[in-house]
């Protein structure tokens, strides 16, 4: 068993046989990071650049995002398996109008494994909500954001413009991350950080925990 054969599982959308093999690789002594990598990210990779050609379409892009979810679900728990008490809590969602979970399902859990409490908003999350969230949990004081749609990116400048406008800025980072999303971007919005893939944004995460908050200087 190769991660090449779990890629190919996910690639053809067999959500068991994904299962199947990401147990078997584990049970072989594979690193999760190595399965996620090459078994997972590879496949959907491809599955994208296949979705842009039109030589496969939505159906089948669904199919490859359930069985790379169900090939995740294996991978999860060894992905975890170095998680420490709470280093704080992180507001998490895909931003509204966005149907994309896999990535926002990975900042999950890597930021769980770094030791921080995730409340996980889901996908389509309207800036209300967010704000919903910030108010119920005042012990949150990060929120990620992710967009995967160049029509969606927009929505998290107006999340962090909600939370100046509430005077809730000051008690967070946002940080946020996604396909088409860059460093720039990030900062022409105001966010505080940009994570290229789930592993980096976590280590930002434990960076912001590990530093004294800054109290002045950041907006509202
Ligand atoms: Co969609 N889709 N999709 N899709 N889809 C893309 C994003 C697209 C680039 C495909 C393409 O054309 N090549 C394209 C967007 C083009 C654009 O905006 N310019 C696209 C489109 C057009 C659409 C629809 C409009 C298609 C249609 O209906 N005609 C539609 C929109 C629905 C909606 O959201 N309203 C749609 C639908 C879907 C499905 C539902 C079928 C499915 C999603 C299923 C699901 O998520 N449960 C889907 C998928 C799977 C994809 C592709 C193929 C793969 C995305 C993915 O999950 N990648 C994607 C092509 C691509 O991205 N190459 C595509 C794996 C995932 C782990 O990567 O989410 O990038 P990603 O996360 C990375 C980093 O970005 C980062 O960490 C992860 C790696 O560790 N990261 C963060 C992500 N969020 C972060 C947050 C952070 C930090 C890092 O901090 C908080």
């Amino acid at each position: 068993m190769t991660c090449r054969d779990l890629s190919e599982a996910v690639e053809e959308g067999a959500a068991n046989l994904a299962r199947e093999r990401a147990t078997a690789l584990l049970a072989e002594g594979v690193e999760a990071e190595e399965v996620l990598r090459f078994g997972l990210l590879d496949a959907m990779e491809r599955v994208g650049q296949r979705f842009k050609t039109s030589e496969i379409f939505v159906p089948e892009v669904l199919l490859a995002a359930r069985a790379m979810q169900a090939g995740l679900s294996v991978i999860e728990p060894r992905l975890r398996r170095n998680a420490i008490g709470s280093r704080g809590t992180l507001l998490l969602g895909t931003v509204e109008g966005d149907l994309h979970s896999l990535g926002k399902n990975l900042v999950r859990i890597f930021a769980k494994s770094a030791g921080f409490t995730v409340i996980d908003l889901g996908v389509d999350v309207a800036p209300g909500v967010f704000l919903d969230a910030a108010k119920r949990h005042p012990e949150a004081t990060v929120v990620g954001m992710s967009a995967l749609l160049t029509t969606t990116m927009p929505i998290m400048r107006t999340v962090i413009e909600r939370f100046e406008a509430e005077g809730l800025r000051s008690r967070f980072r946002f940080i946020v991350g996604g396909a088409p999303v860059s460093e720039r971007y990030a900062s022409e919005i105001g966010a505080d950080g940009f994570g290229p893939d789930a592993a980096t944004a976590a280590d930002q995460l434990k960076a912001w925990a590990s530093e004294q908050r800054p109290t002045a200087g950041r907006g509202a």
